[in-house]
């Protein structure tokens, strides 16, 4: 395990490299996050935190006569830099918590997956819900960092010949493509066994205790909930049984799946940060709220995507919804009306955040955004 100092070094050059990147992106070369909105600016120690960022004008996107798609926050606030900023300290977090160690082939294929260059949503998400409680980053680190081992490990697992059966993740061969089927398995196992014990651990805390103990139980548990039976397994055994059925799935039905499989770990997130930040019982409840909205959102768009891009765009099989005649809500909904759903659950999520300092609340909000806006 890297010492803390190393981690500090080995963070603050990610970031440098990180906000280098964000500066330099208009020159054409490749970036962590291709969003649509947010300019990079020059590099600074924050650069994304000079203003108050408007509230987002997500009236104005809903009376509209035909909703859209398109950006619903204008805004000075540097979303990209904010994002390309925590995605690097949070890969050199994952780096050290994960070390190529004794058996070799198991946590190659640990970290061939994990270091694979996700867009690090429920991290940022994590560590943004943190903030927006008043916490340091620092507090909310080892959640981020086990929410995206699990989300991992979903992945893996998801990707097996027994559920999904896809040869391509994050833009490369999935993990039984590139190491073998029982490798695959246990890589996700482990990668569920540590995910718990960092979360646990007080040594990945800051020394003077600025996280209580009570905090990190309830962490546990809350994640065990979300990730478990009744959470997104639930999800993923409800979207299996509906799989190759015959009968219609309902609207209910795959709401069902999606609030279970995607929006469960979205919501363990968030909620994960604000308990570690320190948040009352009143706010967590409604950033709960906040994160359900975007759960689902994120998969009404993922639906959207699936149809819209390319697999090379999407770094994932595109068009395997329709291929395999899976229930998505463009099938239910159509196109139209889908994206007219993601303009409401976007702005029941930003509603969430009204009570909250603006300025703690902008990643939020963006983060919303990001989700509903995103092309990959
Ligand atoms: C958690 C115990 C346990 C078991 C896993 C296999 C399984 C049970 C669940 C499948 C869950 C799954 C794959 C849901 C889909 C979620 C989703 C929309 C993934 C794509 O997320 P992105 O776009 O991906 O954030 P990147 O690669 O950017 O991280």
């Amino acid at each position: 395990m890297a010492s803390l100092m190393n981690l500090h070094i080995c963070c603050n050059a990610a970031v440098s490299r990180a906000q280098h990147s964000s500066a330099s992106s208009d020159a054409g070369r490749p970036v962590l996050l291709a969003v649509p909105f947010g300019r990079p600016t020059a590099t600074s120690a924050a650069p994304h935190r000079r203003r108050v960022p408007p509230l987002p004008h997500v009236m104005e996107v809903e009376t509209s006569p035909a909703p859209a798609l398109e950006p619903a926050v204008s805004t000075d606030f540097d979303f990209r830099g904010y994002m390309l900023e925590k995605a690097a300290v949070v890969d050199c977090a994952l780096d050290a918590a994960v070390p190529l160690a004794h058996p070799y082939r198991i946590h190659e294929a640990m970290r061939y997956s994990l270091l694979a260059g996700g867009k690090r949503v429920r991290p940022v998400l994590c560590l943004a819900a943190c903030e927006v409680a008043g916490g340091a980053d620092a507090w909310a680190m080892p959640a981020a960092v086990s929410l995206e081992m699990i989300h991992t490990m979903s992945l893996i697992h998801d990707d097996l010949p027994c559920m999904d059966d896809d040869d391509l993740r994050r833009g490369r061969p999935s993990c039984h493509r590139a190491f073998d089927e029982a490798t695959a398995v246990l890589a996700g196992d482990a990668l569920l066994a540590l995910a718990f014990g960092h979360l646990a651990n007080p040594a990945s805390y800051p020394t003077d205790r600025s996280v209580p103990p009570d905090r990190i139980v309830r962490a546990v548990g809350e994640l065990s909930r979300c990730v478990g039976s009744e959470g997104l397994v639930a999800g993923q055994v409800a979207d299996l049984e509906a799989t190759g059925v015959g009968a219609p799935v309902t609207l209910d039905h795959l709401e069902f799946i999606h609030l279970h499989k995607t929006a469960a770990l979205l919501e363990a997130s968030v909620v994960l940060g604000a308990i570690v930040g320190g948040a009352s019982d009143d706010q967590i409840e409604r950033l709960r709220k906040y994160a359900r909205s975007i759960g689902l959102l994120f998969q009404v768009v993922d639906d959207i995507l699936d149809v819209t891009k390319s697999s090379e765009e999407l770094g994932k099989t595109a068009g395997k919804d329709l291929a395999s005649d899976k229930t998505t809500y463009p099938k239910l909904l159509g196109l139209d009306e889908s994206k007219e759903f993601a303009v409401k659950l976007l702005k029941a999520a930003t509603e969430q955040l009204a009570g909250f300092d603006p300025i703690k609340a902008a990643p939020l909000l963006h983060l919303a955004n990001y989700i509903a806006y995103r092309q990959k």
